[in-house]
C-alpha cells in the first residue's frame, strides 16, 4: 500500500503535462490540417495519376503491342483485328524498313498470337510472335503497282479479308 503512496506525488504533477501535451497536440493537429488539406488533395492526384495512368499503360500496350524500337521504320502492326495500317505506300526502287509487330498475345488459341506479312511476289515472308517487335527490310520493285499481302497463320489464314493488305508502289 505505501508503495503505491510514493508515486502520489509525480502523479500529481502529471495531469498538468498531460493536458499542455493534450493542448499543444490539439493545435499541431489544427496546424497541420490548414497545411495537409492541399497536400492530402495533391498526394490523392498523384496517386490516382500514377496507378491510373498505369492501368491506362497497360491497357494502351496491351492494344498497341510492344513499343516500336525503330522510329525511321514503317510500323505495321497486326492483330486478330487487321493490320493497322492496312494499306502502304512506298516509292519504287525504295529501300524499305518495316517493322513488324504482333498486339496478340499467346493467349490466342488461333495462331498462338503469331503474324505473318507475306507478299509471294516480292518473296517477302515475315513472322513475328505474339507482342513482339522486329524490323525487315526489302527493295521495292522497280516498277509501280500494287501487292497484296497475307497472313496465313491465324483467322481462317489469308482467305480472310482482315488478314489481308495492300503494298502500292508509286514511281
Ligand atoms: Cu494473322
Amino acid at each position: 500500500m505505501t508503495g503505491q503512496q510514493t508515486h502520489g506525488h509525480p502523479d500529481a504533477a502529471q495531469p498538468r503535462a498531460v493536458r499542455r501535451a493534450a493542448a499543444q497536440a490539439e493545435r499541431d493537429r489544427h496546424a497541420e490540417g490548414r497545411r495537409s488539406r492541399p497536400l492530402r488533395i495533391a498526394l490523392f492526384a498523384v496517386l490516382a495519376l500514377v496507378i491510373g495512368g498505369g492501368a491506362i499503360g497497360l491497357v494502351v500496350s496491351r492494344l498497341i503491342g510492344p513499343a516500336a524500337t525503330d522510329a525511321a521504320a514503317i510500323q505495321v502492326r497486326a492483330s486478330m483485328g487487321g493490320f493497322n495500317p492496312p494499306a502502304l505506300t512506298v516509292k519504287a526502287g525504295q529501300a524499305v524498313k518495316v517493322e513488324f509487330s504482333s498486339t496478340d498475345t499467346s493467349m490466342h488459341s488461333d495462331g498462338g498470337g503469331w503474324h505473318q506479312f507475306a507478299i509471294d511476289a516480292l518473296g517477302i515472308n515475315w513472322k513475328v510472335g505474339p507482342e513482339t517487335t522486329k524490323v525487315f527490310e526489302f527493295t521495292a520493285p522497280v516498277t509501280a503497282g500494287t501487292y497484296s499481302w497475307y497472313c496465313d497463320i491465324c483467322c481462317g489464314g489469308k482467305a480472310n479479308p482482315t488478314m489481308q493488305g495492300k503494298l502500292t508502289v508509286t514511281t
